[in-house]
């Protein structure tokens, strides 16, 4: 018997052919993983032909944060090529749920198992660049881990260059110009960072600053998938408005998004 801890890989073949055996399909094209406040950006992807609990598939832990509701759905869109099958996760495991990595990376392990050769990561995150306002969506051009950990173990030196696919992320800019891009750090959290931290970030030259992606962009990409990046800036960071940081009103911000998410992500979905 392998599980995740002992056989990452084994475990996400395993949930893939679970998926396969609960929708019938036999692979899915492209995965989205939605971050908080995502979830009504969904509505504009139609009717999803099957929903389960991610608990359904091997490997994945039941979600401890509220408003982090693990389930996944299959879809099928019409794209400009045919028929797209897409897998959607709603809710993701974190690190500083202190699991590991290996449940973060779970997901999309088993999609990228499943068929899926595009993962689109969406996240909702801290604004540290002064430009950005809430309620905006950003591209992730590129990123910072200050985790100091991940998911990849063992000598698989994977190049990070085009991480966040240039490719996808011009067609989505030819659908929406007015998208901008910036660089997103991943801190561990869960507390949020402080006002000297985000200082620090900003001269690093971090745009966007949260607490998931990063991990999952790397093991999503180590397995030859491409990566898009969306960030939906829910909050300024520590320090940038004088502020405190609420995770409620962060959800709200989110929330209040969602009709523009949701015609973004069926923009993008079309041109894949
Ligand atoms: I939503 O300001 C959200 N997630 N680290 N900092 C970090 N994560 C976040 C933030 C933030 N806002």
């Amino acid at each position: 018997m392998s599980d995740l801890y002992s056989d990452p890989m084994a475990t996400a073949i395993l949930a893939a052919e679970k998926i396969a055996e609960l929708t019938g399909k036999v692979k899915h094209e492209v995965a989205l993983v939605m971050g908080s406040g995502w979830m009504p950006a969904t509505q504009a992807l139609g009717k999803p032909t099957h929903e389960f609990a991610i608990t359904d598939l091997p490997g994945f832990p039941a979600p401890t944060v509220a408003g982090h509701g693990g389930l996944f759905r299959s879809y099928e869109i019409d794209g400009a090529n045919g028929k797209i099958h897409a897998l959607v996760f709603l809710g993701r495991t974190h690190l500083y749920e202190g699991k590991g990595l290996e449940p973060v990376v779970h997901g999309v392990r088993t999609a990228v198992k499943a068929g899926c050769k595009v993962v689109v990561l969406t996240n909702a995150c801290g604004g540290i660049n002064r430009e950005y306002q809430v309620g905006q969506p950003v591209l992730i051009r590129d990123h910072i881990s200050m985790t100091a950990t991940s998911p990849l173990i063992g000598a698989d030196f994977v190049d990070l260059t085009d991480l966040y696919s240039k490719r996808i992320r011009e067609l989505v800019k030819k659908e929406d110009p007015t998208l901008v891009e910036g660089v997103y750090i991943h801190w561990r959290g869960p507390a949020y960072e402080t006002p000297a931290e985000i200082n620090m970030m900003r001269i690093m030259g971090g745009d966007l600053v949260g607490m998931s992606t990063v991990p999952e962009a790397i093991a999503a990409h180590a397995l030859g998938a491409e990566v898009l990046g969306i960030s939906l800036v829910t909050n300024a960071a520590a320090g940038v408005t004088g502020e405190k940081l609420n995770h409620i009103e962060v959800m709200e911000a989110g929330k209040a998004a969602a009709g523009r998410m949701g015609e973004l992500l069926a923009k993008v979905l079309k041109q894949l």
